[in-house]
């Protein structure tokens, strides 16, 4: 599974202040601390408040590849921030994300022709999140003709079917998981798929626990990618032995370590 490390993110405070001050410390020792536990590429997110999120984006960026050489994963609604970014990034990126909405498809897949990035498509619209699975893969397959349109590899398109908290949509659990089964039908080959694991435990009591029973049960449904916290070493010891039980990699003694050092 990719682990894209969710810590550089406005979201938190650390992150908010160093971007305020435009202190890189903090935002540059997230970086290789993630990447020393396994993350496979960064989230990159200026979060929700931000007064200037194309010069908090070109920031970040920049800091974030003076130490690591992760490709980045840049993570905003604002597609100005995401093209400035991706201006700067020395690999190829991964825009997060796009909604199954017109225009905002088609600026992004343009976008990632033209940059050669891979893109998060989110089974919404613009009547929002719906609860049943087979509404969600309607929208995914709107993601993926659309994409196909624009002449993007259908393997460089993630779906994110979009996790909710389970303290308020508990109901919507057993849908995302049947969701991420059927997306692995929907065409040959089929798109990636993503979540956003930490979504699954706001607001509970119970973080670490909630989010790694859900990373393999997401991973037993076909999941390809989480955005997730990449220093919780339990998650990752859990992410690796489901690889093993999986069949998706070859057991050795030291199975965790190795998983750990996929990243490099
Ligand atoms: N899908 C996609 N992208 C996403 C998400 C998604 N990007 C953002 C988010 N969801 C994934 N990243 C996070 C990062 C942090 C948290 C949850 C998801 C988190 N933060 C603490 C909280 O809200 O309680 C902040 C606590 C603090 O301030 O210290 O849980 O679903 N494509």
């Amino acid at each position: 599974m990719i682990i894209i490390g969710e810590r550089i993110n406005g979201m938190f405070r650390d992150i908010a202040q160093a971007i305020k001050e435009r202190n890189p410390k903090v935002v540059q020792e997230w970086a290789k601390k993630q990447e020393e536990n396994g993350a496979h590429y960064l989230d990159i997110n200026v979060g929700p408040g931000s007064p200037e999120p194309v010069e908090a984006m070109k920031w970040l960026v920049e800091v974030t590849q003076e130490v690591t050489d992760l490709p980045l994963c840049l993570d905003s609604t604002k597609y100005d921030a995401i093209e400035a970014g991706l201006k700067l990034c020395k690999r190829p990126a991964m825009i997060n994300s796009v909604p199954a909405e017109m225009p905002k498809m088609e600026r992004v897949f343009a976008m990632a022709a033209e940059y050669g990035a891979e893109v998060i498509g989110l089974a919404m619209n613009e009547e929002g999140i719906p609860k049943d699975s087979e509404r969600r893969v309607a929208l995914a397959m709107e993601l993926v003709a659309t994409a196909d349109a624009f002449g993007i590899p259908i393997d460089s398109l993630y779906i994110d079917p979009l996790v909710l908290p389970c303290n308020v949509g508990q109901d919507h659990g057993p849908e995302v998981l049947k969701t991420l089964q059927q997306i692995k039908l929907l065409s040959d080959p089929p798109p990636k798929t993503v979540v956003g694991l930490s979504n699954v435990s706001q607001g509970t009591k119970r973080r670490e626990l909630i989010n790694r029973v859900f990373a393999v049960m997401a991973m037993a449904c076909g999941l390809d990618a989480a955005i997730a916290d990449a220093c919780d070493d339990e998650l990752m010891e859990a992410v690796a032995t489901a690889r093993i039980l999986l069949n998706m990699d070859i057991y050795c003694d030291s199975y965790v370590e190795v998983f750990k050092q996929s990243n490099r």
